[in-house]
């Protein structure tokens, strides 16, 4: 199958890391193609950066057209899921979306423990507009900042993560961690290591629950909201965009 792995922020360097994250858990007869849209923000900090990714995100959907088997959008605050799942058949799994359902899998409740602490109340969003409040015990910002985790593959980002994990843990009552950053993929497997519960990387548990979909048959469904976008025109700069 042909997996697009759209990393919604414009940092190449972390569309790389993403890509190796994937490659990690990949079937070997899934190719990815990991890319980042040609405008906007570098990292996605807020609900203004994440306005602009929404539609750098629609750009990629479009540009991929019917050749992606199903798609992943590797920021944490899913940014424009709802209307990428409008502009294709294919489905499209967010990684935090993805990352909620992994980890009621494998425990009874989970912390986030994600980037700033003003990106919170965005995660906090996602898991109401999910339905995921009685499986989510909290939402614990670091004020590491997404570009933090570019340098060192995260590594100097690790012991601070593993405190405001051990502490969330704690505060919560929870058995497993959601991290709330694509740009925390690097950092999971050894994060698990020195926490002894599961943590879950969005990236990895969106790029098996796409492959899961797929073998199932599953599309996005085009009765109702998931419809295709109606015809009309976009003007100035969203031109390429209208249907
Ligand atoms: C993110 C993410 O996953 N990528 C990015 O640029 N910002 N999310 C976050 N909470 O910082």
């Amino acid at each position: 199958m042909n997996l697009l792995l759209i990393n919604p922020n414009t940092t190449a360097s972390m569309t790389r890391s993403m890509a190796e994250a994937a490659r990690r858990v990949a079937r070997p007869d899934t190719r990815i193609t990991a890319v980042q849209p040609s405008f906007g923000p570098v990292s996605i900090e807020g609900h203004h950066d994440e306005v602009i990714a929404a539609a750098g995100v629609l750009e990629q959907v479009r540009q991929a057209g019917t050749g992606a088997d199903a798609v992943v959008l590797a920021c944490f605050g899913d940014p424009g899921l709802d209307a990428a799942r409008e502009a294709t058949e294919a489905p499209v799994l967010g990684i935090a979306e993805a990352a909620f359902h992994a980890a009621s899998f494998v425990s009874t409740g989970f912390s986030v423990v994600t980037t700033l602490v003003r990106t919170c109340v965005i995660a906090e969003h996602l898991v109401l507009k999910y339905g995921y409040e009685r499986r989510c015990r909290g939402v614990h910002g670091t004020d590491i900042p997404v570009l933090a985790l570019e340098e060192d593959d995260g590594l100097a980002c690790v012991p601070a993560l593993e405190d405001a994990c051990r502490a969330a843990l704690a505060r919560d009552r929870s058995g497993a961690i959601v991290l709330g950053c694509g740009g925390m993929a690097s950092v999971s497997a050894e994060l698990q290591r020195r926490l002894g519960v599961p943590v879950i990387d969005g990236v990895a548990a969106a790029v098996v629950l796409a492959e899961a979909l797929v073998q199932l048959g599953l599309r996005t469904s085009k009765q109702g909201d998931y419809a295709t976008p109606l015809p009309k025109r976009y003007l100035g700069w969203a031109g390429a965009l209208g249907w």
